[in-house]
């Protein structure tokens, strides 16, 4: 089965690509990431860094997550990161994103030993 680790990089991991306004990659990376099987996945980030460097924000701020849960974490840094968020008139099985290049502090949850980022929180 897929860890938390794993799915956190399918989620969320594209550091080889730039964070282009291409308003078509939302619509491709959430269907390549898998995030349009059974439903349509209604908002999603992804990171364009260094999986190293998003792996250090576990070491970062703790902060809590919005489940009341203590094990999250605030990069110290803004990072690179595409929003894709559903469109109004989306309708499964046809999943359409709007595309949103940002550069903002991000707020994972991690676990684990290793602590490595499971969650994606928010960006703030
Ligand atoms: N999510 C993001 N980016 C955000 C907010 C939420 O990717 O800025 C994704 C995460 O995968 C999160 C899920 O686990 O949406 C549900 O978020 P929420 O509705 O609980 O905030």
């Amino acid at each position: 089965k897929e860890s938390g680790a794993r799915k956190f990089q399918r989620q969320h991991m594209d550091p080889d690509s730039n964070p282009s306004n291409n308003s078509t990659y939302c619509n491709q990376m959430m269907r390549r990431r898998k995030m349009t099987e059974g439903r349509c996945k209604p908002v999603n980030t992804f990171v364009h860094e260094p999986l190293v460097d998003v792996q250090a924000i576990c070491l970062q701020g703790n902060i809590t997550c919005k489940n009341g849960h203590s094990n999250c974490h605030k990069s110290s840094s803004s990072m690179h990161i595409t929003e894709c968020r559903l469109t109004n008139g989306s309708r499964y099985p046809n999943c359409a994103y709007h595309t949103n290049q940002k550069e903002k502090q991000i707020i994972v949850a991690c676990e684990g030993n290793p602590y490595v980022p499971v969650h994606f929180d928010a960006s703030v």
